[in-house]
């Protein structure tokens, strides 16, 4: 499986903090805690906190004044003896501490390599170790609440349920196969064939609930575009509330996509201040354009931005050609001002997006267009639909897709009248595909995918 030998790393962030952590997991961690560590009071006992000395044992100088926790296996983080040192968390004292550790026979962690052992005894499935990286890095509301239905077990569940329905037509194709002279009441091959489909319909579902679970776990992305003046880097100042962007009366000013985080609702949405989109010779503003363009046909939402107070031109033609198909709203920015052309102008242009007036300079309109982008991104997202679970990596998107293959090929087996063991084969597929998800029954490669992104200490 792997090497029991124990690890160390600070499980807190490198810099400057009040504390800082350092976690000994593995057979030697609480020996490592007892000849770095001594009480200056109360005994250390497990799973209770104690105030004691760092010292160097060679030499016996104290280094630090820190807290010290042991937990023993098997009911620890890990499933192995833990050791935790809380002292005070300067960076060099961090270093000073680990040295310590290391020279008493700890080896340094890899990274995610806690987690990875907490899995790998039976601590905790897949779902909730990718969970608790989600939890870490989530950076709004939604991501938050899909990380804790997912650490609470959510997926596990759901993807359990689905693999036992699994598990059970293959264990009457299995009867079948066994007991093929024997007078016994099993399932109609019109009745699996009406399991399959229904299994197959719930896991197409899970698998269509990545729309929604990568929007709650990363956020949206929208593109703010328009003609050169037209008001983009304006309303990306407004949507924010700071001057993040150049705003200036000469047109070209905003060479490269700046961007910045929102919240919008319970999403993250990262806004892109692009190039305004114009025909040039200047070589950097041609660049500009291109990254623009580049940017605007991967966000998921376009921002387009007309200046309400001016006719429209061929390159506001371009923006609401870059529009057609795609989600997002149409501003008519410069409110503020005697209006040149109206919705009415758009529209003629099959412009279909929604079209709000606001004044960038003003700060006028900007609540609606806050309400409209959130509204679009619960579109996006397949709205809440009253299902809270979600998929929100590719990892699960793509077993999910093996598993609908199977599914699929299942039941093809059974319209070309193949006999029980080909269909049963077929089912095998489809539950292996589901137990990969939770980790039953996984690889040492994936394995390894999914730990090296967490950060080392956990
Ligand atoms: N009157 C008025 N002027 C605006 C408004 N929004 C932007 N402007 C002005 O239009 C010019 C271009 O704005 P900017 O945000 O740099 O446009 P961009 O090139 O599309 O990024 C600047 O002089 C802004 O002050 C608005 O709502 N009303
Ligand atoms: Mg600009």
């Amino acid at each position: 499986m792997y090497v029991q030998d124990t690890i160390v790393a600070p499980a807190t962030a490198p810099g400057p903090a009040a504390v800082a952590i350092i976690r000994l997991s593995g057979p030697a961690a609480i020996e490592i805690l007892r000849t770095i560590w001594f009480p200056v009071g109360t005994q250390l006992k497990p799973r209770s906190v104690a105030l004691g000395d760092v010292r160097d044992p060679e030499t016996n100088a104290a280094i630090d004044r820190a807290l010290a926790v042991i937990m023993p296996a098997p009911r620890s983080l890990t499933g192995e003896d833990v050791a935790e040192l809380h002292c005070h968390g300067g960076p060099y004292l961090v270093r000073r501490v680990l040295g310590l550790a290391l020279r008493c026979g700890a080896r340094m962690a890899e990274p995610g390599e806690f987690s990875r052992r907490a899995f790998l005894n039976g601590r905790m499935d897949l779902t909730a170790a990718e969970a608790i990286a989600d939890l870490v890095a989530a950076r709004g509301e939604s991501a938050l609440a899909l990380a804790l239905s997912h650490l609470n077990g959510g997926l596990k569940l759901r993807v359990g349920a689905l693999r036992e329905a699994l598990l059970a037509v293959a264990a009457h194709l299995e009867a079948e196969i066994d007991f093929a002279d024997e007078d016994i009441a099993l399932p109609s091959r019109a009745e699996t064939a009406a399991c399959i489909d229904q299994l197959r319909a719930d896991v197409a579902a899970l698998h269509d609930s990545f729309a929604r679970g990568r929007l709650m776990r990363s956020g949206a992305r929208a593109a703010i575009i328009g003609k050169p003046n037209a008001g983009k880097s304006s309303v990306l100042n407004a949507l924010l509330g700071v001057e993040r962007a150049i705003v200036t009366p000469i047109p070209g000013t905003t060479r490269d996509v700046i961007e910045d985080t929102i919240h919008a609702g319970p999403y993250p949405l990262v806004l892109q201040d692009t190039a305004g989109v114009r025909s040039v010779t200047d070589e950097v503003e041609r660049i500009g354009i291109e990254r623009t363009l580049s940017h605007a046909g991967e966000a998921d939402l376009l921002i387009a931005v007309f200046d309400s107070s001016v006719s429209l031109e061929p390159d506001d033609l371009r923006i609401i050609e870059l529009c057609r198909g795609r989600a997002g709203v149409a501003l008519l920015n410069k409110s503020d001002l005697p209006a040149a052309i109206g919705i009415d102008h758009l529209r003629a242009h099959q412009l279909t997006q929604p079209v709000l007036r606001v004044s960038a300079l003003r700060g006028e309109g900007l609540d609606r267009l806050r309400a409209e982008i959130t509204a679009q991104i619960e579109a996006l997202a397949g709205g809440h639909q009253g299902d809270t679970i979600a998929i929100s990596r590719l990892r699960h998107r793509e077993a999910l897709a093996r598993a609908l293959q199977a599914l699929d090929d299942a039941r093809a087996s059974i319209a070309g009248h193949m006999p029980p063991e080909i269909i049963a084969v077929d089912i095998g597929l489809a539950s292996d595909a589901l137990a990969s998800i939770s980790g039953q029954i996984s690889t040492e490669d994936v394995l390894d995918r999914i730990f090296r992104d967490f950060c080392i200490g956990k």
